[in-house]
């Protein structure tokens, strides 16, 4: 299989868990062909070379011309394509796809479909969780974890909820959604886009390709799609919602989450806190409402949801001071919305302690300043770019730190009575750990031995 030139030859790009999950689609429906790594060792070879021994499995640089003997190339999420060799195949007239267009091309059931620089993973998360809560058998998938064509070696479901990242979306042709959503525009991998936020919007926007119900966050103008002959639109926001429209209402000074007129849920009864989570139930109702997911079941699962690992989670209390793991705020827009969200939280003389830093994947760290002149008591910093984090956050106290076990010994030191000391990192983990859960991990590990 894949050695050998045919009419229907298709070359997979990257063998990480899609290359690998792509691997097994094209096997089961007899399709011939190869795969290729930029990695001398990729993850997953073991088990490509087990399942399929004759499956050619080429590493190193890329050939432009062993691609251009394809007639389609499957790329991987974490290779962009405009490496060259993908360039010149792809000007040859070689077709380029991903992982999300073979899962398209498959399932008859309906998609929702949510992207968004934060919040992707808990609003995923959430609808899934309303779509069971309403009886459906759904599979919850995409960048939240499972590869998508992992899916279809179970029998269909009644309605797919995937989490797309703009990498997956890149290479998106036609989604069809049944629902789309782009939950918010802030920077966040820039260094895959040239350091220009147009190429990263231009791709989480194809998101829309097809969609028959859209949903836009009113906070946030860049959730809007340009194009919207034939569809629905739908819209949430933190403020008092038009008469088809999610948002909050005010009676007696209790907030609720409100449809209209209509009062659904007092703010208080949810589990998961601060403005930035009220907006996430919001944009989740919105989506289960758009594809027709009864409310009493959308209710219900607002309120059993206590959030996910490693987002905004609550630690422990120790000598008097919180401790916040947010160790998925991988971008300056998350970090923001942590330190806004549990700002607000506190009283009095109370302040925050911020550690950040790591791969900062080009971001400009600016926004940072204002919600720490605001919140903080100090920033701890650690990683490759923790020093240039540092200097953009202006006035306030700033110690550095080794590792996470001294970053948290320095963010205790700097914390007064009733503080909260935030890991919410404003970063990517992988100058220094596995990824986030194991970033989080070890903050955690570091409190409980204070
Ligand atoms: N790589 C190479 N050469 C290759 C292939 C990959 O160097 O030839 C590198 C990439 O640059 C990347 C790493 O290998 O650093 C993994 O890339 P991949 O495409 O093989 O990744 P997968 O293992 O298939 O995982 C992908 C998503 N990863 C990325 O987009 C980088 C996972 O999202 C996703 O859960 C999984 O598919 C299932 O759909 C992770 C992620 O970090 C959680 N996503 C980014 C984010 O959320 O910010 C976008
Ligand atoms: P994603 O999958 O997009 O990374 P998550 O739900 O995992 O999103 O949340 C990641 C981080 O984004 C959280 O830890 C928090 O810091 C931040 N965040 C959560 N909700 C929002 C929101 N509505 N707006 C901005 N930032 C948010």
């Amino acid at each position: 299989m894949g050695l050998i030139a045919s009419d229907n030859f298709k070359i997979v790009i990257g063998l990480g868990q899609t290359g690998l999950a792509c691997a097994r689609f094209l096997a089961t429906k007899g399709t011939s062909f190869s795969v290729v790594d930029s990695r001398e060792n990729p993850p997953g070879a073991d088990e490509l070379k087990h399942e399929f021994p004759d499956v050619d499995l080429r590493c190193g640089p890329f050939d432009s011309e062993y691609l251009k003997r394809a007639t389609e190339l499957i790329l991987s999420p974490g290779v962009t394509q405009k490496e060259p060799a993908i360039q010149a195949a792809v000007s040859q007239g070689v077709q380029l796809s991903g992982d999300i267009d073979l899962f398209c091309r498959e399932v008859k059931a309906p998609i929702i479909a949510i992207t968004g620089s934060n919040a992707k993973s808990t609003v995923t998360t959430l609808v899934g969780e309303m779509a069971k809560a309403a009886g459906l058998d759904v599979g919850v998938c995409g960048n939240i974890g499972t590869p998508v064509l992992e899916m279809l070696g179970q029998p269909e479901k009644g309605l797919y909820v995937l989490e797309l990242s703009s990498f997956q979306l890149e290479t998106t042709h036609e989604l069809r959604a049944e629902v789309a959503t782009v939950l918010n525009v802030t920077p966040d991998h820039l260094d895959r886009y040239d350091n220009q936020i147009q190429g990263y919007y231009q791709a989480k926007h194809r998101i829309f390709r097809g969609a028959k119900h859209v949903v836009i966050n009113r906070d946030d103008a860049l959730t809007a799609p340009l194009l919207s002959k034939n569809v629905v639109t739908h819209s949430y926001g933190l403020d008092k919602p038009d008469i088809k429209a999610f948002g909050l209402l005010e009676e007696q000074g209790e907030h609720w989450l409100s449809l209209g007129f209509e009062k659904l849920l007092p703010v208080s009864e949810l589990k998961i806190r601060g403005s930035h989570n009220i907006a996430n139930a919001l944009a989740s109702m919105a989506i289960g409402h758009a594809a027709g997911l009864p409310m009493e079941a959308m209710v219900k699962a607002l309120k059993a949801f206590s959030g996910l690992k490693h987002r905004c989670q609550w630690v422990s209390d120790k000598n008097g001071i919180s401790y916040f793991n947010d160790s998925k705020g991988t971008n300056v827009g998350a970090t923001v919305a942590a330190l806004v969200g549990l700002g607000e939280t506190l009283s009095g003389s109370q302040k925050l302690v911020l550690i950040a830093g790591g791969v900062g994947k080009g971001a400009d760290f600016s926004d940072l300043a204002s919600p720490l002149q605001r919140f903080g008591r100090g920033l701890v910093y650690l990683g490759e770019d923790g020093e240039r984090l540092a200097a953009a956050c202006g006035n306030l106290e700033k110690v550095a730190a080794i590792s996470m076990t001294d970053a948290v010994e320095k963010a205790a030191d700097l914390a007064e009575l009733g503080d909260i000391v935030l890991l919410s990192p404003a970063c990517a983990s992988f100058d220094m750990f596995s990824g986030f859960p194991a970033r989080g991990d070890a903050f955690v590990d570091a409190v409980a031995v204070l």
